[in-house]
């Protein structure tokens, strides 16, 4: 494996991610896979540095919403190659897991994510999508009984629906039964605090590690 090839492919990544130029993305992802690299170095070192780059670029004032739409497109085009190779394991699942970005928000890259790196670590997943309401996270933890529920908002005008939604759920008698995680990019350990939930990571590793640690699974 050529050392210079694998960065000319992570700096392609980046590139065309920012651009985004979806087609070469797909190209470079599936060059990468060939020639050995790992998922996870595509993921971390390559597409998600080009993502938080996207923002800061919005932030500034350079990039607009389709530039950003059109980068987290690009992503999107590698990760339906990458997340059935991360998500890949043979065991038994060690545990039940519903996730959902909040009522307002559409932001779904780092809530999916974390789902293909839960998957990767043996949960069973059940994704209800972005805009999720209070109930929706209710009927689907009365229904499927899992070990935890997360809530993921990229904005801070949404990030308060976490209130509501851990309020539906004490009001109908399960918040006691699940561990409730919260996360997405303007949260911190802080407001977890605030709202009442049981955990928050900053990233979808640091989820999996305190889940399993939370359930006692080493
Ligand atoms: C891509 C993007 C978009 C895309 C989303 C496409 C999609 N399918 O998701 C589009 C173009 C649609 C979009 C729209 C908007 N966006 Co936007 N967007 C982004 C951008 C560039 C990247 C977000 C992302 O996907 N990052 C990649 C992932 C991997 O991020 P991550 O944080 O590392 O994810 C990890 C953790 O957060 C954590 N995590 C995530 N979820 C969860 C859940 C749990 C339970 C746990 C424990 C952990 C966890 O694990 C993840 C994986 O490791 C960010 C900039 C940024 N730096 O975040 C802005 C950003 C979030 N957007 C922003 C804004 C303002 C908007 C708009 C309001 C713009 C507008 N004027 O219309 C709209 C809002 C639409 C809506 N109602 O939701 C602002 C938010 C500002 C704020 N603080 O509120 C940001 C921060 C840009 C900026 N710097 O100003 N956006």
């Amino acid at each position: 494996m050529s050392n210079e090839r694998i960065d000319e492919i992570l700096d392609g990544l980046y590139d065309h991610t920012i651009d985004g130029e979806t087609e070469p993305v797909i190209a470079l992802t599936n060059e990468g896979l060939e020639l050995g690299m790992s998922p996870l170095s595509i993921l971390f070192d390559g597409l998600i540095p080009a993502l938080e780059e996207v923002g800061r670029l919005f932030e500034e004032g350079t990039f607009f919403v389709p530039e950003m739409l059109i980068a987290a497109q690009a992503m999107q085009g590698a990760m339906k190659i990458l997340r059935p190779l991360i998500a890949e394991t043979g065991a038994k699942p060690v545990g039940k897991f519903v996730m959902g970005t909040v009522k307002g928000d559409i932001h779904d890259i780092g809530k999916n994510l974390c789902n293909v790196m839960l998957e990767g670590a043996g949960f069973e997943v059940t994704d209800l999508g972005v805009n999720v309401a209070e109930q929706t996270f209710v009927d689907a933890v009365m229904e499927i009984k899992p070990d935890a529920v997360g809530m993921s908002a990229f904005l801070t005008t949404t990030m308060p629906m976490f209130i509501p939604t851990i309020e539906a759920l004490k009001e109908a008698g399960l918040r006691d039964d699940v561990i409730v995680f919260v996360g997405g990019a303007p949260v911190t350990q802080e407001y977890c605090d605030h709202v009442g939930a049981d955990g928050y990571a900053p990233n979808a590793s640091v989820l999996v590690r305190l889940l399993k640690e939370k359930m006692g699974i080493t």
